[in-house]
């Protein structure tokens, strides 16, 4: 049987999963699950995932959750060497994807970007609405500087010169800023790494619907970075 992954294509949680199975040539398959007309809620899907999120892997009875989980399965049932089994290795980019998934990700991606891209995203005052996102957008900066001068540097990738899971992780994330016009132009360290992890080849494919998005709204006046 097939391994299904259930996913939607402009979900930031489910790109970087698609694009690793589409780089490393994994026979998945993809369902799509319409988050906008809220399929992640119906019956057949909850039995899945409970937490009503996307992406979720599925083969036989063996369900996982958590993108960061499903990328660290697929890279170690499949030895990609984009999660080293060196045990310091694997923890530098351990330690990458923790940090790209919990604070950078809650400020950058539920308090700058989301609130003000998803209508169930928005505060019930206006005052509660921009305090979030003005919020997001302090916090944010500091992750950032963070990971331009401190994290990537002069490195090529997150963790060195080799691209790891953590790179298709934190680029996912990061580009959702381009949802809302982010250029990085003042991280150009983060500009330079997000170009490499472009170079992938299916990156222009397994975005598509992203950019797709991203240009619907453009012109929209956004807090940025
Ligand atoms: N921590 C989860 C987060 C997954 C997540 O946030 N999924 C979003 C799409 S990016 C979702 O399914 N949202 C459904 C909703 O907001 O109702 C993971 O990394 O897989």
């Amino acid at each position: 049987m097939t391994m299904k992954l259930y996913m939607h294509p402009v979900s930031t949680a489910s790109r970087p999963v698609r694009l690793f199975i589409a780089q490393k040539n994994i026979p998945v398959e993809e369902v799509s699950v319409d988050l906008m007309t809220g399929e992640h809620y119906k019956d057949e899907f909850t039995a899945i995932n409970p937490s009503r999120m996307v992406p979720a892997l599925v083969d036989g009875d063996f369900k996982l959750t958590e993108s960061a989980a499903i990328l660290r399965f697929l890279a170690s049932e499949f030895k990609a060497p984009e999660y080293p089994t060196d045990t310091r290795k694997r923890a530098k980019v351990d330690e990458a994807l923790d940090w790209f998934n919990t604070q950078f990700y809650r400020d950058f991606g539920y308090g700058l970007l989301y609130p003000q891209i998803f209508p169930h995203h928005k505060r019930p005052t206006d005052e509660h609405h921009t305090g979030t996102i003005n919020w997001g957008k302090d916090k944010a900066q500091t992750w950032f500087g963070v990971l331009d001068k401190n994290i990537i540097g002069s490195r090529q990738y997150v963790t060195g010169d080799q691209i790891t899971i953590a790179d298709y992780f934190g680029g996912c994330i990061c580009t959702a800023g381009e949802l809302i016009g982010c250029t990085f132009e003042n991280f150009p360290n983060v500009q330079r790494w997000l170009g490499n992890v472009k170079k992938l080849e299916h990156w222009p494919r397994i975005n598509e619907v992203m950019y797709g998005f991203a240009a619907s709204m453009k012109g929209k006046d956004f807090v940025n970075l």
